[in-house]
């Protein structure tokens, strides 16, 4: 993981089942976040991932409850958005936060939170795990899922 203070983790995900949700707005941000977590999860030796794709961040809670439902042990959800000139932003990315946040408690299921909330798109590339990059958003929401399947 990257950022100040982020952890280091030793992740073992052999023999886990993860279902990547990932929203298609924006995607070249979106693809990048989806290579780092197709990079991290075979990093940490997780063979069985499922991707499901929907449209917006917006249809990301629902996704990621069906999944926990199927039997996932793990969820990384992906998405981005970006900041424009009316409140819209605020709508998808609180709705998308809470969503996610009430599957993850409600079910128990570990949801790794790759949603980026950005105010331009040059912020979401920056994160976004692309060359050049600064920041692989999309490997850390897996590794935090990961990590956190094995410690519960
Ligand atoms: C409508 C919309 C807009 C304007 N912007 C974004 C965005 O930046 N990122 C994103 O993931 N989704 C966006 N959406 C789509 C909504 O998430 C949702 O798919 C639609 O409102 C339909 O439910």
């Amino acid at each position: 993981m990257s950022g100040a203070g982020a952890p280091r983790l030793e992740i073992d995900g052999t023999g886990i089942r993860v279902v990547v949700v990932a929203a298609s707005w924006h995607t070249q941000v979106m693809d990048g976040l989806l290579a780092g977590t197709r990079r991290a999860l075979a990093a940490a030796g997780v063979t069985d991932v499922t991707e499901v794709r929907v449209p917006g961040s917006f249809e990301l809670p629902v996704a990621a409850s069906r999944a926990a439902a199927a039997g996932a042990d793990a969820v990384v959800a992906l998405g981005v958005v970006i900041r424009g000139g009316t409140p819209h932003f605020d709508y998808v990315c609180s709705a998308a936060t809470s969503g996610l946040t009430d599957v993850t408690v409600r079910t128990g299921v570990p949801v790794g939170f790759g949603l980026l909330t950005c105010d331009d798109e040059a912020q979401a590339l920056d994160r976004a795990g692309l060359e050049g990059s600064n920041e692989d958003k999309g490997a850390e929401a897996a590794e935090a899922a990961v990590a956190t399947v094995v410690a519960l």
